[in-house]
């Protein structure tokens, strides 16, 4: 099932990761495999190697076009973990999905798992700390890699004690486009970067809901958005359910934020998601 839009074609609406272009007249989606045992939703259910392989092959069945590997959970209070436990964890799974022919990416803040990930095959370079760590936008522009740069304020462990902006859409804008200069002075094109506004990281629920109703804003800095709301905290204080109860919410999210320009979705709940675009996608091509 491919998701298409009526806009013209162009070299813009690529996204390049190594061996891979995603064309970006349609949405696509990240299937997100947590290796850790301290995730907020899936903490502990993907250990292991084959473990992981196996969610990884699903998740490509059900429509996702990227597996986006974390070794570290980035969940409000989370401890941090050493690069090299991270490495551990995700190595194994990052090399076996690669060879498997799969779009990987490597979900980390740090420099050496980048290095070491990249070497194992990933072909795309998710950090939410937007490439801040020393050496990250150096590692991430000798490579070929797709990049995403995502907004946080503060660091995990801190970032929900007190989450303070004066136009937090504004303020997010401003901070990926110097972040997609800043890749771009490094020497990593344009074609290469998509930028993420980070729902969640250091933002109460009332900034979640004023950047997802403003999305379109940030679509105008010129970079494909990718956009994390899958089973997060914001959906939980709309709707009052657990991680676990909240697909049909995270549904509703990734549909306003396609609505609103958004081009990779990062979810949990690949099936779900899928079919949500191809409903969206029919209605699009309709007229
Ligand atoms: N959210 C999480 C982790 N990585 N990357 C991007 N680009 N955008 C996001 O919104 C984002 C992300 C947090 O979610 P999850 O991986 O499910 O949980 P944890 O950090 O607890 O492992």
């Amino acid at each position: 099932m491919q998701f298409t839009t009526n806009s013209a074609p162009s070299e813009g609406h690529f996204l390049y990761c190594g061996s891979f272009k995603l064309d970006l007249r349609q949405p696509h989606i990240m299937g997100i495999i947590n290796v850790t045992p301290d995730s907020f939703s899936d903490g502990g259910k993907h250990e292991g190697v084959e473990n992981a392989l196996a969610h990884g092959r699903k998740l490509i069945a059900e429509g996702a076009a990227i597996l986006d590997v974390g070794g570290e959970s980035t969940r409000p209070g989370a401890q941090p973990v050493s690069p090299e436990e991270e490495l551990r964890r995700v190595l194994p799974v990052v090399k076996g999905l690669a060879e498997e022919g799969y779009l990987v990416s490597i979900d980390t803040r740090h420099t050496e798992v980048m290095i070491g990930a990249l070497k194992a095959g990933a072909a795309m370079v998710n950090d939410v700390n937007g490439l801040r760590a020393e050496g990250a936008l150096a590692v991430c522009s000798e490579s070929d890699a797709g990049i995403c740069m995502m907004h946080m304020q503060g660091d995990p462990l801190t970032m929900q004690i007190n989450p303070t902006y004066v136009n937090v859409v504004l303020e997010v804008a401003e901070f990926l486009k110097h972040r997609a200069e800043d890749a771009s002075l490094a020497g990593i094109g344009p074609e290469r970067i998509c930028l993420d506004p980070g729902f969640g990281f250091g933002k109460t629920v009332q900034h979640n809901l004023e950047l997802l109703r403003g999305l379109s804003s940030l679509v105008d800095l010129g970079y494909p958005l990718l956009v994390g709301l899958s089973r997060k905290s914001v959906l939980g204080a709309v709707t009052g359910k657990g991680t676990e109860d909240r697909v049909h919410s995270s549904i509703a999210a990734a549909l306003i934020a396609v609505q609103h320009g958004a081009r990779i979705l990062r979810v949990h709940d690949v099936a779900a998601t899928h079919n949500a675009l191809a409903v969206w996608s029919a209605v699009e091509q309709s007229g």
